[in-house]
């Protein structure tokens, strides 16, 4: 038996998408089914959206704020909620979403009765293999998506000569049409208009057949291959897409430049540049829960078994898996991890598969940092300078506001309007949200000068939209967001739409504190930075509520909302991923937080599942913590490729996932590293390497019987924080001091 600590494998073909293994290289996807007469690669690239450039600022919308904003203030919100939905919201009040581009189906060409049958994922590699034997015959089906090559490679062999015979064909999904090249498939479309927005993409396909022996004909827009003694199949997507505003790209050129590369090496050459790639980021860490029995079983098996079974291993595949995934959808270079990472099979997906900006998003790259791959979250900063040129727009053109502004969502355009309705969209803090954890990433990269230096114009304009949209409340000395929401929850007025719930206040003393120390670095702006001062005292502190909880809107409400299991729990972003609330640093707004997951309860969909886990290990409960773990790795929110089940799959619930069961081994803040913050009973022994924490420091980690065996703990510069011990952070060493 090979040894499975790094693999995801199954005894049978995928019979649904879910089942399907996804391979990535951050641009082009594909989810591999593994079948044995039939083989299907479901295939996208992260360009490949609906529509085209759009702008959908409201110009009447700054005249009519006011208005909504006095009747937030009469305690009108149901009639402030109406009047927002007929005047404030963009135009169109829809986004596009993110596309299909086909499947590949390979027919062999051989006997239907087939045994030993295995499909698998190699994490440390990212090669998908799927094996079998026919009438004596052992076939192999290598593929992977080359990071080193741009390129989707699918290599057949056999162990008998001549034992190859399949049919190519791509079944596409966007507008186009055909083209049979004397080597292979070709395909030359265009995108789908949506919601208003016209196509603008131009998009290429072409795969490549390359054998050795036999023969190759192109018959009736597929391509036959018959006899031979291996086949080496090379695809490649492209679309214009450039930038938002720019669709001049030539993608035909793009993909015929990296196909005549990629065919100029060897098959050996591709894979092993392929796997290089790979391990310059998946090596830098590992970690080790302990093995049972269950860790020989295959996936779906130990998925099944999870929750009622004694399997450590099957926690720490699942951060290995997180990290994979982090690799496979977001490279340096790429469109960020979208709603369903890059694998999408739909023409309409959930939720049409952007990035939703309310949590999704943001939890897409809680993993990256922590697990040492600071790389993969280099797209989610150019999304960022994206939205900060697209959203000063929005800010000037709907709020008549300086600086930029991004509502709950975007797209591959970067529209950054308010969508869908007042009471998702009508949110104004999520640009504001995501410049919050570009600090906290600079945080953990022990803020190099370049990075702040980057960072500062994104952060100095999302700061200054919220000073100019901040308002005083009337009768008291405060300045709070109106109109906002607290993210889809429905307070007890009927309506969403509120007054400075307390995640845009938690959100804006983020943002002002990470403004004002990027400008202190700089030595830059200190007009701004007085006006943050004036402006981040006047903000509401975090108030406790009758029910002992942490009040979500300026009144104590929370007891009497309709939805009191509700699956967002936006005003414990202070607790995480923000470091405002801690049980060392603030105990009361702790217990208070720990009252409200409480009253929430642990049961939510998968990315909500994520964020408990989180956040029960900031409270230190580190059983509490894995007994939420139990609820993700289990069939109801882990498909058996071990997609996280919103449902159907979300992406978020992966990463949110696998950065809990970090956040529940190893904590740090700007003071110090705390090991063992929440280690629950279930994981008495374990190891990591590799571990970032902030203040540009690696961890590396041994324990046995619940306690800390060896550490070490290195930085580019002598570390001087403090390491401590447990959720009681018993035994504070002071280092470097
Ligand atoms: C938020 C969530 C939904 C879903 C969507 C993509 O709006 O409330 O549950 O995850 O994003």
């Amino acid at each position: 038996m090979d040894d499975t600590t790094h693999c995801l494998w199954y005894r049978s073909p995928a019979a649904e998408w879910t089942d399907a293994l996804p391979l990535g290289n951050g641009r082009l996807g594909a989810m591999v089914f593994g079948g044995v007469t039939r083989d299907e690669f479901a295939l996208n690239e992260d360009t490949l959206w609906s529509g085209g450039p759009y702008q959908p600022a409201n110009p009447d919308a700054p005249r009519h704020l006011d208005a909504v904003r006095q009747r937030l203030f009469a305690g009108d919100y149901a009639g402030a909620q109406t009047l927002a939905n007929q005047t404030l919201m963009g135009r169109p009040y829809l986004q596009t979403s993110y596309q299909p581009a086909g499947r590949l189906l390979l027919d062999c060409n051989h006997a239907t009765l087939f045994s030993n049958y295995r499909r698998s994922l190699d994490l440390a590699s990212a090669i998908a293999t799927t094996r079998y034997s026919v009438a004596g015959t052992d076939f192999v089906r290598e593929s992977f998506i080359s990071a080193a090559d741009g390129v989707l490679v699918i290599a057949l062999t056999a162990d008998q000569p001549a034992a190859i015979s399949v049919g190519v064909d791509f079944v596409f999904e966007q507008p186009g049409m055909t083209a049979l090249h004397p080597d292979g498939l070709g395909y030359i479309g265009r995108n789908r208009a949506e919601n208003g927005i016209a196509a603008r993409l131009n998009w290429a396909f072409r795969a490549k057949v390359l054998h050795i022996g036999g023969a190759l004909a192109a018959k009736d827009g597929r391509i036959l291959v018959s006899q031979a003694d291996a086949v080496t199949i090379l695809i490649d997507i492209a679309t214009s897409y450039r930038r938002f505003d720019d669709v001049t790209g030539d993608p035909e050129a793009l993909i015929n430049d990296r196909l005549a590369r990629a065919s100029a090496k060897s098959l050996s050459a591709l894979r092993a540049d392929h796997v290089a790639a790979h391990k310059a980021l998946y090596d830098r860490f590992e970690i080790d829960l302990g093995r049972t029995s269950n860790a020989a079983l295959p996936t779906d098996e130990r998925i099944a078994a999870f929750a009622e079974g004694n399997d450590p291993d099957m926690a720490a595949l699942y951060v290995r898996y997180g990290r994979y995934l982090a690799i496979a959808s977001s490279r340096p270079g790429t469109q960020p991890a979208n709603l369903q990472g890059i694998w999408n099979k739909e023409i309409r997906p959930p939720w049409g598969s952007k990035y939703t900006t309310n949590i999704n998003l943001q939890m897409n790259y809680w993993l990256a940092d922590a697990a040492n791959l600071a790389d993969c979250f280099e797209p989610l900063i150019g999304l960022v300078e994206d939205l900060a040129v697209t959203g000063a727009e929005m800010a000037r053109i709907h709020y008549g506001a300086r600086g930029w502004v991004l509502h709950h969502n975007t797209d591959l355009w970067r529209a950054t309007g308010p969508i869908d309705g007042a009471q998702w969209g009508l949110w104004p803090t999520g640009g504001a949200w995501l410049c919050a954890q570009l600090w906290d990433h600079a945080r953990f990269a022990g803020f190099p000068d370049a990075l702040v230096e980057r960072l500062y114009p994104l952060l100095a304009g999302a700061a200054r939209f919220c000073l100019d949209i901040l308002v005083p409340l009337p009768g008291s000395d405060l300045l709070v967001t109106a109109p906002s929401v607290s993210p889809e929850n429905v307070h007890p007025h009927g309506a969403t739409l509120c007054f400075g719930p307390a995640m845009d206040s938690q959100i804006l003393r983020d943002l002002f504190a990470a403004t004002r120390a990027a400008a202190q670095r700089l030595n830059r702006d200190a007009a701004l930075v007085s006006e943050i001062d004036a402006a981040r005292a006047r903000l509401p502190a975090d108030r406790i509520g009758k029910q002992g909880q942490l009040q979500e809107w300026m009144e104590d409400w929370d007891a009497d909302v309709p939805e009191i299991h509700h699956r967002h729990v936006s005003h414990l972003y202070a607790l995480y991923p923000s470091l405002q609330i801690a049980p060392h640093t603030t105990p009361e707004l702790a217990e208070a937080a720990r009252r409200t997951l409480d009253i929430r309860g642990d049961d939510a969909t998968g990315w909500g599942i994520g964020w408990r886990i989180n956040l029960w290990a900031r409270l230190g409960d580190g059983n509490r913590a894995f007994s939420v773990v139990r609820r993700l790795i289990h069939p109801e929110r882990s498909y058996r490729n071990l997609f996280d089940a919103h449902p159907p799959f979300q992406i978020d619930g992966n990463f949110g996932g696998a950065a809990g069961i970090l956040e529940m081994l190893v904590q740090s803040d700007e003071a110090g590293i705390t090991l063992l913050p929440a280690l629950p009973d279930a994981w008495p022994s374990g190891r990591i390497r590799g571990l970032r924490a902030r203040g540009g420091i690696s961890v590396n980690l041994e324990w046995a019987e619940g306690r800390v065996t060896a550490y070490d703990i290195e930085g580019a510069v002598p570390y001087r924080g403090t390491v401590s011990f447990g959720p009681g952070r018993e035994m504070r060493i002071p280092v470097g001091a």
